[in-house]
């Protein structure tokens, strides 16, 4: 195996035994094989619409899903891969067949082997099948940053959103990966734009999000717990919480958050449910202690799993993208209501959760919200009393150097807003930064996907202050990234013109040394140094 798609990724340089995150050699063999037919039914999808032919829903929704399970910590069940290959295989011919003119196109729209054949195939067509380091660099840059874009699409398609214009980029931009007549310069351009759609994506699942449950607004979560039984819901699709939500409500069992299912809390809509009880644990990486003391059933809607202890193995449930061998899988097509009746079944029969932590977190300040208080946010810039916002929004991981954050937001001047997204926010969401004249010190937005409302704030400021370039604020990005949705985040502001973004712990491994000298030159892209010297270089 060889995959070097996240930031944890072996001695920074490719997991080529096993993953790190627990992925197996014969799982990262059926997601390569997986990738694979995905850009072979793309170079289809795309030539069908070159003729003019119109391409189904059902279509796009098959590329997203498939891209989505090859994200880190989303799926490690072999079968489950493999029956998406097979599924694809046959949608690709059913396609291939409606093309008036096949002339030219790649190996990969072709092909169609069988289940035996698929180890073979598969050790073939990896990340190491493209042999210049800068193309293939480039390649899957773009490849891991539509497979961001395709879970956040996802999320949308669960509400009944579609944009077709960001599907028909998704399987260009794939077919594109195979071209070998594309350049360094035309795979660079392709980048950017990759981060125009994924612009695209967020402010459709941003439309999704806020035209289902409301604009998020200033909540204050409690971390607590109560005396029900209760049911963790973890990931990030609202749909699959709003549905746990009616279904468990009267039963005497209680809905608590993981991760990043924090922010669903935010939300109007999800207010009116007396058993939503509050968000329990942490980030991503602490849930193996967290889920065994939780005590009651776990439902992961997407990444990030971590292989589960036999403790409480009976108790972790996927559905969607998410999977786990031996796991219980909760299927569901996009509209249709999914059956959770077993789940909570199981919860009434646990426990209640054990406390690990008492108290509240205060979030929910997406663009609408800090919109209506943009007087006060002015006022505090004109004053002096807010003197810059750092972004810090992005990913949280296991990896030691992880402190770095804490240690930064602990570290930072009084008068520094922090503005947040993303599960990195754990790594200091409960040290007591305090507030600026009523305004708090962290402003979380949301989700990963919710840095869209940090983008759209930047650009509001912008325009109050009637600067010329988003550039010219007072604001600095230190941004922690760990798995691919962060790639797509940092792709959009870069085509948004955000320039000098920090990026750490450790820059991608999958950037070559030319390909990471290109971002450094037009964007100023940098990685961390220690607390002090970043302090000094961001904040001063
Ligand atoms: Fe390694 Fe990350 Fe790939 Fe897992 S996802 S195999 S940890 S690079
Ligand atoms: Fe976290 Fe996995 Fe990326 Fe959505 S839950 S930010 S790492």
């Amino acid at each position: 195996m060889f995959c070097f798609q996240c930031q944890e990724t072996a001695g920074g340089k490719g997991c080529t035994k096993s993953g790190v995150c627990g992925k197996k050699p014969d799982v990262a063999a059926m997601q390569d094989l997986l990738i694979y037919v995905t850009k072979g039914l793309s170079c289809v999808t795309e030539r069908l619409r070159s003729e003019g032919q119109e391409v189904d829903k059902k279509v796009n929704h098959s590329v997203t899903v498939n891209l989505f399970t090859t994200i880190t910590n989303a799926n490690f069940d072999r079968d489950a891969i493999v029956s998406r290959i097979e599924e694809t295989l046959r949608l690709k011919e059913e396609l291939l067949a409606r093309v008036k003119d096949a002339s030219g196109l790649p190996e990969a729209a072709s092909w169609k082997g069988t289940r035996d054949e698929f180890e073979a195939k598969a050790a073939k067509v990896g990340v190491l099948a493209t042999s210049d380091e800068d193309i293939r660099s480039l390649r899957e840059l773009v490849t891991y940053g539509l497979k961001g874009l395709a879970a956040y699409s996802k999320h949308a398609n669960a509400l009944l959103q579609d944009d077709e214009a960001v599907d028909a980029f998704i399987q260009r931009a794939l077919a594109s990966t195979l071209n070998d007549a594309l350049t360094v310069d035309d795979l660079v351009a392709l980048t950017l734009e990759t981060g125009k759609y994924g612009v695209e994506g967020m402010a459709l699942l941003d439309r999704a999000n806020t035209g289902a449950y409301g604009n998020p607004e200033i909540t204050k979560v409690e971390i607590g717990v109560r005396k029900n039984p209760g049911i963790l819901i973890s990931g990030h699709d609202l749909r699959d919480l709003e549905m746990l939500l009616e279904q468990t409500a009267g039963t005497g069992v209680d809905v608590y958050t993981h991760s990043e299912m924090l922010p669903a809390h935010y939300y109007p809509a999800f207010k009116k449910y007396p058993h939503f009880a509050g968000n329990y644990g942490n980030a991503w990486w602490k849930q193996k202690e967290e889920f065994a003391s939780f005590h009651g059933p776990i439902l992961m809607t997407t990444n990030c799993v971590v292989p589960p202890a036999e403790s409480y193995k009976d108790r972790l449930w996927t559905t969607g993208a998410a999977g786990f061998p031996g796991c219980r899988h909760i299927d569901g097509a996009y509209g249709e209501v999914k059956d959770f009746s077993a789940i909570i079944a199981q919860a009434k029969t646990c426990p209640a959760p054990e406390e690990i932590e008492r108290g509240s977190i205060v979030g929910g300040f997406a663009h609408e919200q800090v919109f209506a208080l943009a007087d006060k946010v002015v006022d505090a810039v004109k004053s002096g009393a807010i003197r810059k916002f750092v972004v810090m929004a992005g990913c949280d991981g296991r990896m030691k150097s992880r402190e770095y954050y804490t240690e930064f937001a602990d570290k930072l001047p009084k008068d520094v807003v922090i503005l947040t997204a993303g599960c990195a926010k754990y790594r200091y969401n409960k040290l007591d930064l305090g507030d600026i004249g009523g305004i708090p010190r962290v402003l979380d937005a949301g989700q990963c996907n919710d840095s869209y409302s940090l983008a759209l704030i930047a650009l509001k400021l912008k325009e109050v202050f009637g600067l010329k370039d988003v550039n010219e604020l007072p604001l600095a990005f230190n941004i922690a990234w760990y798995e691919q949705k962060a790639v797509i985040v940092l792709l959009a502001l870069l085509y948004l013109g955000v320039k000098n973004i920090h990026l750490g712990p450790t820059l991608p491994a999958f950037l070559s040394p030319n390909v990471a000298g290109v971002l450094v030159k037009n964007f100023g892209i940098a990685g961390i140094g220690t607390v002090d010297e970043d302090l000094k270089l961001l904040i001063a």
